[in-house]
């Protein structure tokens, strides 16, 4: 569908002239992210270029959309900013909360009247604040984006990591909070580090089994979890160039684990291809005309190493099909390496589930390539060894490849459709199974592997690999089995061997959808009341967080110190917990819960210094609380990776932690905390880690003069009276001080309004 025609025209009339000013400005031809960030900045060109990596900047974002399960508090936030209508246009998509089961109708049904509740507060919000509303069944919101919304050269955050996935339409779209959004919303600037620039080069041609999943699935291994972080991925080529947009889409969606901040492609043919297949030939005429500022400068093309920080290059003649996992997405294999791996890893050999669909590969393209495969199968006696799940990102692409006979030919080899909705990827998935703890495989074309992630299950081994891949392996139930190479053996005990899949870019007989379940707002919705329930489980609206009391803190108790791996999934589980996302109080229950402890390597199993008991992680906060003591929480590396779900910033709040100590911090959750009035704070030397203790009393000094860029000092008061003291950074500037100050940002913006 085609939205905002003028507000894209206004954004286009401008960018030459923007764009021409901010290359007068840094003296060098410029990125495509550089095009865009300069022509969407809230305030006049600076007197002097910023500096990338370090200065934070003002940008007036042309969008915001939200998921269910993070609208909830980002309106519940934005309701209390005292506006009548958003500042920008926005919209709320409904597909977290359906959880697959036995298939599409049956379950979205369930879905409807389980969390009727949520939904009709999302639809009245949204209504009363001009909000587009995309129901239950309509599809996943960045399928959504990319359908109808995302549009080169724009610049849009929503609250959701895989925001990014819209620069497969050459957008700049970013993964935030919900407070973040509300800022936004309410027509105030959004605020971003200047990001660094990594670029990555693709020549060649995608061919035989490769496709777009593999190349982000290989730059995630050479960058790892946090490579991407503070920096935009800009992608270029003619190997770039050559790839459709969706699965540009695809590649783009994926940067969210690497951390990077987005990733995006220049405009080209594909992207006015896909413009125009779904609706938008008038946006794609308006590109085309302005085509030069919807790209870098040539000279990036040409020297890319003088004006990108880091640069990739990869052949895609040459690229190999991946797997990647288990637990982590950078965990990356060339399927022609993954056997030795299994079996040297032992990991489970039988491949259990094989799942396809997602907002990460939901296209047309990806489904029909999947589709070739199970074809064959059909036509060479096999069925699908494992259980084969197909969630489509939307319903245009649901009722389009239903039409085209796609879908059927899934189901033929046993395959169940389910909602166009999360599902499994969010752990919302009923999976059968006799005993939820056995060690098993299971293989998907989602985006994250972390553990637990899809079914609650710490033992099962969870790999990423593109749709076609595991609509293979599916086949083979086998993951020693490479489809590229290795025969199979048919019902009637014959050999054979899948061909190369085979993929159609964009429907031939167009798109098309009967209802694609979306709800323009009213013109005027002054008059609807919003009601929450006093005693309601799901809903709760927001009680303001203290200020800060002008204090150092003292005495803070250690409530644990994590190990390893802590994702937001490992702070805030979704799954299950997904339905307590709008009551802070409901799902603060879940805090830290997936977390390892240092000192006995359990999980959701610490010490409670008031009585020396063990016990859970929200308990024991509560506790503190109670006892009027804050606490302190102490991680590894890149803490709060993943989602952008502020609820994972907001449950410590509620429970009293006051500070985060890590060695590193993803970009969106260190935000997060910052906004909740959360001090978010870093090792100076990352070996000091090594000297918190279980029974820590924790001070936090140099509060009263706390500034940007100055260290502050943490002192441990050890249980055996000796004392260990050492420096903390923050990355905190003025107007950030200020949130922590005021008790949080929202604090400050209703002290403000
Ligand atoms: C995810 O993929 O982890 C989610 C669920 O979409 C999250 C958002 C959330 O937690 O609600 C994300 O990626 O931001
Ligand atoms: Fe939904 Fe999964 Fe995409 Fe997150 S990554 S938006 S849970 S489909």
């Amino acid at each position: 569908m085609l939205f905002d025609i003028d507000l894209i025209r206004k954004v286009y009339s401008e960018l030459p002239s923007k764009i021409k000013k901010a290359r007068l400005l840094v003296n060098h031809p410029l990125t495509l992210t550089e095009k865009i960030l300069f022509s969407h900045l809230w305030d006049e060109l600076p007197a002097q270029p910023y500096g990338r990596g370090e200065d934070y900047v003002n940008f007036g974002p042309d969008r915001v959309a939200m998921q269910d399960a993070t609208a909830q508090m980002a309106l519940l936030q934005f309701m209390t900013a005292g506006r009548s209508r958003t500042a920008v246009p926005s919209t709320v998509h409904c597909d977290h909360l359906i959880q697959a089961s036995v298939g599409a109708s049956a379950d979205l049904g369930v879905a409807l009247s389980q969390n009727k509740e949520v939904y009709d507060f999302l639809e009245s919000v949204s209504a009363k604040y001009g909000i587009g509303f995309w129901k239950p069944g309509a599809g996943i919101i960045h399928q959504v984006i990319l359908e109808n919304y995302a549009f080169p050269g724009g610049m849009m955050i929503g609250t959701d990591s895989h925001t990014v996935n819209a620069g497969g339409l050459g957008m700049i779209a970013i993964g935030v909070g919900g407070a973040d959004a509300m800022d936004v919303m309410a027509g105030m600037a959004w605020e971003l580090k200047m990001p660094k620039l990594i670029g990555v080069k693709l020549t060649g041609r995608l061919n035989g089994w490769t496709s777009a999943k593999d190349v982000i699935l290989k730059v995630a291994g050479i960058l790892t979890v946090k490579g991407g972080t503070g920096c935009v991925v800009e992608y270029f080529g003619d190997g770039a160039d050559s790839i459709s947009a969706t699965g540009k889409g695809t590649i783009c969606n994926m940067g969210a684990e690497i951390g990077a901040t987005t990733s995006i492609f220049g405009y080209d043919a594909k992207m006015s291809d896909y413009l125009k297949a779904t609706g938008r030939e008038q946006i794609a005429s308006l590109a085309d005309e302005i085509i030069a500022d919807l790209r870098a400068d040539e000279d990036i093309y040409i020297s890319p190493e003088k004006y990108f920080d880091q640069v990739i290059e990869i052949d895609l003649d040459l690229l190999e099909p991946y797997i990647n996992g288990p637990f982590t997405p950078d965990a990356a294999y060339p399927v022609s390496e993954f056997v030795k791996v299994v079996k040297e890893k032992d990991y489970p050999r039988k491949l259990e589930v094989g799942l396809i669909g997602s907002c990460t590969n939901s296209s047309y393209e990806d489904l029909t390539r999947a589709a070739s495969v199970a074809r064959q199968a059909t036509a060479k006696n096999l069925k699908s060894q494992a259980e084969f799940v197909i969630t489509p990102g939307s319903e245009l692409i649901r009722y389009t490849t239903e039409r085209d006979g796609l879908l059927a030919d899934f189901e033929k080899i046993g395959g169940v459709v389910m909602a166009n909705a999360c599902g499994p990827c969010i752990g919302q998935w009923k999976r059968h199974t006799d005993d939820p703890e056995r060690r098993n495989s299971i293989i998907t074309s989602f985006n994250r592997n972390f553990a637990k992630r899809n079914d609650g299950n710490p033992n099962t081994h969870s790999f990423v690999a593109s749709p076609e891949i595991v609509t293979a392996y599916a086949i083979a139930g086998d993951l020693c089995f490479n489809p590229l190479t290795d025969f199979l053996t048919n019902r009637d005990g014959e050999k054979v061997k899948l061909d190369e899949p085979r993929g159609i870019e964009l429907p031939v007989a167009g798109f098309d959808v009967k209802d694609a379940g979306f709800l323009a707002p009213p013109a005027d919705g002054s008059a609807i009341n919003i009601v929450v329930k006093a005693n309601s489980e799901r809903l709760q609206l927001l009680e303001p967080f203290e200020a800060w009391k002008g204090t150092d803190l003292l005495n803070l108790p250690l409530l644990i110190k994590a190990k390893g791996k802590c994702t937001t999934d490992h702070i805030s589980m979704a799954g299950p917990w997904l339905r307590f996302r709008g009551h802070l109080d409901n799902i603060s229950d879940n805090m830290l819960i997936g977390a390892l402890n240092f000192f006995n390597e359990k999980t959701n199993h610490i010490k409670n210094q008031l009585n020396g008991e063990y016990g859970t992680v929200p308990a024991t906060a509560r506790a503190y609380k109670a006892a009027g003591l804050g606490s302190i929480v102490v991680g590894d590396e890149n803490y709060g990776e993943g989602s952008s779900r502020e609820h994972a910033a907001m449950e410590p709040r509620h429970l009293g932690v006051r500070a985060i100590l890590v060695k590193s911090f993803a970009r969106i959750h260190e935000t997060n905390l910052k906004k909740q009035g959360m001090l978010a704070l870093t090792f100076v030397n990352k070996d000091d880690y090594n000297r918190i203790r279980e029974n820590d009393r924790i001070d936090i000094t140099g509060l009263t003069k706390f500034t940007a860029g100055a260290p502050l000092l943490i002192v441990l008061h050890h249980e055996d009276h000796t004392i260990d003291q050492f420096y903390v950074n923050h990355s905190y500037n003025h107007m950030q001080i200020d949130w922590f100050k005021a008790g949080g940002a929202l604090n400050l913006l209703r002290m403000n309004l």
